[in-house]
């Protein structure tokens, strides 16, 4: 089985590829030639995900995913939320969106946060949502080396170490891309030869 992942964020490309089996073909948009940005104009995850997703199926016709991710921290009302990607602006600079982070939270105890995932597939002329959480705190300092965006201050509950130092084997079990793609892979089990 084949599936394009509509994203150009080769970080969640190395993800999917380890969470799903090797029977399904991934590819990612740059694999397909597509270079240019998707404009994510919806004011959802579930919006943005329905974007990238409708945009493969039509453009191309080939049955496919997306995902749209964001951190929510519960202080500052769900924010970055939907805009997590821009949140320090259009550049998408995650240095400067961890700055913001810290700068919005800077006089707040409460650090709760939590990452959410939303999948939208179209597959076999068939639409399907996913979605996944995990929830943690939000740190004032940067730890580990591995991950991306957000995953250097953001430590899981239940761990004292940020996805960015528990690698990548224990973020694909418990994070929220990982959830919502246990939930894609068995809708796509029987589907798989
Ligand atoms: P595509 O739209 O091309 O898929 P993107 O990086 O723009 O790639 P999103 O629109 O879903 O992806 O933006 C989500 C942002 O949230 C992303 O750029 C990161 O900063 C952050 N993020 C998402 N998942 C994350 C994760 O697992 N760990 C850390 N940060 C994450």
């Amino acid at each position: 089985m084949t599936l394009v992942f509509a994203t150009h964020n080769d970080h969640k490309v190395l993800e999917l590829r380890q969470l799903l089996p090797p029977q399904i073909k991934l590819y990612s948009l740059t694999d397909i030639g597509f270079h240019e940005e998707i404009p994510e104009t919806g004011n959802t995850l579930e919006a943005n995900a329905k974007i990238k997703a409708d945009f493969v199926k039509y453009k191309y016709g080939l049955d496919c995913f997306a995902d749209d991710s964001g951190l929510e921290i519960e202080v500052l009302g769900g924010a970055p939320g939907v805009h997590s990607a821009r949140y320090a602006g259009e550049q998408k600079d995650n240095e400067a969106n961890i700055n913001k982070v810290w700068q919005k939270l800077s006089g707040q105890s409460n650090s709760e946060a939590c990452f959410k995932t939303l999948i939208f597939a179209h597959i076999h002329n068939q639409s399907y949502s996913f979605e996944g959480r995990v929830d943690g705190n939000i740190i004032r300092e940067r730890k580990g080396e591995g991950g991306f965006g957000y995953d250097p201050i953001f430590v899981p509950k239940g761990y004292d170490k940020t996805f960015a130092e528990l690698g990548e084997s224990i973020k694909n079990q418990i994070s929220h891309r990982a959830k919502a793609t246990a939930s894609l892979l068995s809708t796509l089990q029987h589907m798989i030869q």
